[in-house]
């Protein structure tokens, strides 16, 4: 999996870039108060996830169904919360046997999304109905040094059956991954919004919402990414980690009137490259 960790170096680059811009944007809050919008017959059962340099603390054992992940991130390195199942029996042994091996994921390695990355001392979400079966939470982010997950970001998460009747969130706004672009149904109002993101398309995506700076581009945001000089012109916002295809899953963020930029840095199955350089970049402008 080299080339998920090459890619995943770029959005520890990324995160980077969003780090800084924590500081320099002053927030007077480290966490972002969040109103999900879900159906009141069946909530999501809740589950905190807390990243810090090098571990996860989180459950063991959850209950299937529908899911909210809050994924508080300590740093102070990036972290995201990245989600995979294991198939066939496999362990979590195994999972780290194949991440240390070159080459695209096994198959009984599926991807399911999670919360993507939120700046340190602060937190994102995901929601997602899981089946039971063996998982595994985990953080690709590489920043000039080994993945994370190889310093002990990867935890082994149990998903039991339960009978609790699913009942999706409802969302202001539907966001659909294709190869390689990203659709939305309208426009993503100012406010606290549930986004519901669908992948539409034959490999793996993921999005990573991306704060623009005033007056900076996303275009600017992966220049600075490249080379990081001056103020970063962005910062990140969660989203959702990569998921594989005909997957649906939510995420709920506090958006104020600006840019935002939407990036998929997944590798591609036929060469490798993040999904950015096929174009897989969007902006969008909240009102
Ligand atoms: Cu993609």
């Amino acid at each position: 999996m080299a080339s998920v960790t090459t890619v995943l170096g770029l959005v520890a680059g990324s995160l980077a870039v969003a780090s800084l811009g924590a500081t320099n944007n002053v927030r007077s809050h480290s966490t972002t108060p969040r109103t999900t919008s879900v159906a009141s017959a069946a909530k999501p059962n809740v589950v905190h996830v807390a990243g810090e340099d090098f571990k996860f603390d989180a459950p063991d054992i959850i209950p299937a169904g529908l899911t909210e992940f809050k994924f508080l991130n300590k740093g102070p390195a990036l972290h995201h919360l990245a989600i995979v199942k294991l198939n066939g029996g496999k362990t979590i042994d195994d999972l780290r046997a194949a991440l240390a091996n070159p080459g695209p994921p096994p198959s009984w390695v599926k991807q399911y999304g999670g919360a993507n990355a939120p700046v340190p001392g602060e937190e994102s979400n995901a929601t997602l109905n899981l089946t039971p079966g063996n998982y595994v939470l985990i953080c690709f982010v590489d920043i000039g040094g080994p993945p994370h997950f190889a310093k002990g970001m990867v935890r082994a998460l149990q998903v039991v059956p339960s009978k609790k009747p699913v009942s999706n969130p409802s969302a202001s706004v539907t966001m659909t991954l294709y190869d390689y672009s990203f659709k939305l149904s309208g426009p993503i109002r100012a406010g606290m919004r549930t986004i519901r993101v669908r992948n539409a398309g034959k490999q793996p995506h993921e999005v990573q919402l991306v704060q623009l700076a005033p007056g900076k581009t996303v275009k600017e945001f992966l220049d600075w990414i490249g080379k990081p000089e001056g103020p970063p012109p962005g910062k990140a916002m969660g989203g959702v980690a990569g998921m594989e295809p005909g997957m649906t899953e939510y995420f709920t963020a506090g958006f104020t009137p600006g840019k935002y930029g939407l990036i998929c840095f997944l590798p591609d199955v036929n060469d490798g490259k993040p999904h950015l350089a096929h174009g897989m970049v969007h902006e969008i402008t909240v009102k």
